[in-house]
């Protein structure tokens, strides 16, 4: 078993049950099990134009799947939740992303990880802290909570909600 963590995102098709359905959709994938859940957190779009508000939630989740069959599920299920791939950085129903795995490092054609990104967005360190439960040092020999210290809390707003786990 690896301990993956993955972030999911919804601005479009009520962005809430898009997150509830693609946390369904994890349980029921195959050698995986969801461990910890982060609330569900709101925050204004990160990027160029101007889109809807983001729902995004980061999960813990124990799986034997290797990487890019976790990839192949996670895309299975944005497609499955109406997911476009059109324009980069737009709206979407459903994003899955998959942050840290282990501590590997990949970089491969179709998959990054760490996410290359996630080391600067508010709206995946501060829910993968809430279900860390302490600091983590990430492959690149950086750690969460240097990375958070950067990292402005503005305009991202923790929602009562969350997806849970029973
Ligand atoms: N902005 C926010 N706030 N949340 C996201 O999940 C998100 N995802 C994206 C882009 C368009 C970069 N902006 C985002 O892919």
């Amino acid at each position: 078993m690896t301990f993956v963590y993955i972030g999911l995102g919804s601005n479009l098709c009520d962005p809430e049950n898009q997150l509830r359905s693609a946390f369904a959709a994890l349980k029921q994938l195959q050698d995986t099990h969801v461990k910890r859940t982060s609330s569900i957190y709101r925050s204004a779009a990160v990027g160029p134009g101007t889109q809807p508000d983001y729902l995004n939630a980061v999960l813990l989740l124990a799986t034997k799947l290797s990487p890019t069959a976790l990839l192949d599920a996670t895309q299975q299920i944005e497609l499955n939740q109406g997911r476009v791939r059109d324009i980069r950085w737009g709206a979407r129903t459903l994003d899955i992303d998959l942050l840290l795995y282990g501590d590997l490092q990949i970089d491969s054609p179709k998959l990054t990880v760490p996410h290359p990104r996630m080391q600067q967005r508010n709206f995946v360190l501060y829910p993968l802290r809430e279900i860390s439960g302490t600091n983590l040092s990430l492959p690149d020999g950086s750690d969460l909570d240097t990375l958070l210290k950067q990292c402005t809390n503005a305009g991202l707003i923790k929602t009562k909600y969350r997806l849970l786990t029973n």
